[in-house]
């Protein structure tokens, strides 16, 4: 199959003398795609198509955008409940994390989530899954979390296996136990972690559930000890970590995700320059996240320039969950990035294709190269700044999925 007429952002790194051209987005002007068996075979200026692969079938479309298929690399889409009457309390006055210490918060969307049933779980998430495909994600990944018991935390997981079993995506899922303490372990967080977090990682690994582990490194959460001891079990069993760090204090989150070798530290406003040192030299992806840094009218902004002058490279994410960033739209999330963080409409680009990839351990996605998967999204925008321009408008065209049109 052969894709003609589009203007290609291929998000392919820059090579030096790109950049030194002022060359952005990878773009490709009059582009054309060759497909073959879900994947990418060919891609460059439709005059030099071989061939080959003008014999089959020909899609003419019509000057439009082409991106690598979007992918959201932190979400918490999978929950009961919602956190509504929390929004009230907060402008009423109470803080984020004054609302978690009264034993709101995340440990009241563990109480809706136990008692959700498997079925209103998949079709809760279902709904926000399917907005983010509507805008062009293809791939997305999915946190546990808000059980905190073994069948809880496996129901979340089995459910989020789900989604990509009835859609055409691809879901990866972080095993996200040592989020918050639940009230039946209320004051003992070394215990919880022994006597359910690690059973539970150990019992997600031989079901196949996990892709990675996560953990909640806060002073409402866990400290770094007891993260380096699930990331030790993590590490027992082969499975890649990554980090909520940084995100209202600083206790050295993204040092120790580092230390792991860990594929994302996210959040990170309260990052400080070694730990930017720690994350460059590790590999360590920076996720950001603007939607609860939005949310929770957050003032600290992450170290953008830090992680720029070290090279990190920085995801954006959406962060989908009841309580922190309640929001379902990764286009939104760009435009959010530009605007609070400022970041170029390039840099999010690359924070929703390939920097997101790599941030998910993801070697096969994430440009249009030769080679990747055909994992698309077509936009009818003539310049790729404006995915992050506008605000609440979807400009998709198209999606493929494994070089599948849905
Ligand atoms: N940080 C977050 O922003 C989410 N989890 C986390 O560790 C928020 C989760 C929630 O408030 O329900
Ligand atoms: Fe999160």
């Amino acid at each position: 199959m052969l894709l003609v007429n589009a203007r290609l952002a291929t998000m392919a790194a820059a090579t030096p003398e790109d950049a030194a051209r002022g060359e952005r987005y990878g773009l490709i002007e009059d582009g054309a795609i060759a497909i073959a068996d879900g994947a990418i075979a060919w891609v460059g200026k439709r005059q030099d198509v071989p061939e080959q692969w003008t014999r089959g079938e020909v899609t003419d479309l019509g000057g439009r955008l082409v991106t690598p298929g979007l992918i959201d690399c932190h979400t918490h889409l999978v929950h009961g409940g919602n956190r509504a009457t929390e929004f009230e309390m907060r402008l009423e006055g109470a803080s984020y994390e004054a609302i978690a210490r009264a034993g709101g918060g995340i440990v009241s969307t563990v109480s809706a989530t136990r008692t959700a049933s498997d079925a209103e779980l998949l079709e809760s998430a279902l709904r926000r899954a399917d907005a983010l495909f509507a805008e062009g994600v293809t791939t997305l990944e999915i946190k546990s979390g808000y059980g905190l018991d073994p069948e809880t935390e496996l129901r979340m997981l089995r459910a989020a296996r789900r989604i990509a079993a009835q859609r055409q995506a691809d879901v990866r899922t972080s095993y996200l136990g040592a989020h918050a303490v639940p009230p039946e372990y209320a004051g003992q967080a070394d215990i919880y972690i022994d006597e359910i977090c690690i059973p539970t990682l150990r019992a997600a690994h031989a079901e196949g559930l996990a892709d990675a582990v996560d953990g909640f490194c806060e002073g409402i959460a866990f400290n770094p000890q007891q993260i380096a001891r699930v990331f030790d079990c993590a590490k027992s069993l082969g499975l890649p970590v990554k980090l909520h760090a940084e995100q209202l204090s600083n206790l050295g989150g993204a040092k120790l995700a580092a230390e792991y070798g860990a594929l994302s530290a996210d959040h990170l406003e309260y990052l400080d320059e070694d730990g930017v040192i720690a994350m460059a030299a590790s590999g360590t992806v920076a996720v950001l996240l603007p939607g609860a840094f939005y949310t929770l009218r957050e003032t600290q902004l992450p170290p953008l320039d830090l992680l720029r002058k070290h090279s990190v490279p920085v995801a954006i994410a959406t962060d989908a969950n009841p309580g922190s960033s309640p929001i379902t739209s990764l286009l939104l999330t760009l435009n959010m990035a530009c605007t609070l963080f400022r970041m170029t409409p390039e840099e999010a680009l690359a924070g929703v294709t390939r920097h997101a990839a790599r941030a998910l351990g993801l070697a096969d996605r994430g440009t249009l190269e030769a080679g990747k998967r055909a994992d698309l999204a077509v936009f009818d925008v003539e310049h790729p700044a404006e995915l992050a321009y506008r605000i609440g408008f979807n400009p998709l065209h198209a999606r493929y999925y494994a070089g599948r049109k849905s």
